[in-house]
């Protein structure tokens, strides 16, 4: 057994899908913000949040890099699909997912990263696209009838995933009437009952 910590700042952010995985798994963490970011980031790996601090038996271990803090809870908790071959379509989609998150990021916190009106303009012309190619992924489960991306159970592609659509539609409320299969993805993985609590009580921007 380990304890862990999570580090961000007061955002969903890039920490989202790794409080979503801890929420779904029922993992007690703690949370904590820089208290004095610039004195504090050269100290840190990459000089970037967040980081995962996982504590036991086995001593302290400290994780920059929010997609190999989620693959190292993924393979903590058993969330990387079954098989070399599920474990690499994880990989390609949540790899997918980040990419699609990069150019998010500037357009969910526009204020912050100062993005231009035309910048966010074009996101939103281009964001149909990825959505539809999100559709088509959805398409290629090995197990369709279980509604999920990769196999029968949920694993953390399927997390990173459900993140970043809960993050568009927060943004654009019906961007996702266009695609039935991820609309009925995002309010399967609202619904399951592991994260109710969770999804009820969170109000970080
Ligand atoms: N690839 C990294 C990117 C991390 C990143 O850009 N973190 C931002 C917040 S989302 C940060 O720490 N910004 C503070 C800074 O640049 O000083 C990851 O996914 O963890």
């Amino acid at each position: 057994m380990h304890d862990y910590e999570l580090i961000y700042f007061p955002a969903r952010g890039r920490a989202e899908h790794i409080r979503i995985l801890l929420a779904l798994k029922g993992i007690p963490y703690r949370e904590t913000m820089p208290s004095d970011w610039p004195s504090q980031k050269p100290k840190t790996p990459f000089g970037l949040l967040p980081i995962l601090i996982e504590r036991g038996d086995d001593g302290e271990f400290s994780l920059a890099e929010s997609g190999a803090i989620l693959r190292h809870l993924a393979r903590r908790f058993d969330m990387y699909g079954s098989g070399a071959r599920q474990h690499a379509m994880c990989d390609s989609l949540a790899d997918f997912i980040a990419d699609s998150r990069t150019k998010y990021i500037p357009i969910a916190y526009a204020a912050t990263f100062q993005t231009s009106p035309e910048a966010v303009a074009k996101y939103y012309e281009q964001l149909p696209q990825t959505l539809a190619t999100l559709e088509r992924a959805l398409g290629r489960s090995q197990s369709p009838e279980a509604g999920w991306f990769i196999g029968d159970s949920v694993t953390f592609a399927d997390v990173t995933a459900f993140d970043y659509l809960d993050g568009i539609e927060k943004l654009q409320p019906a961007s996702l009437s266009d695609f039935p299969a991820l609309q009925g993805f995002v309010n399967r993985f609202r619904a399951l009952p592991a994260l109710a609590s969770f999804l009820a009580t969170r109000q970080r921007p």
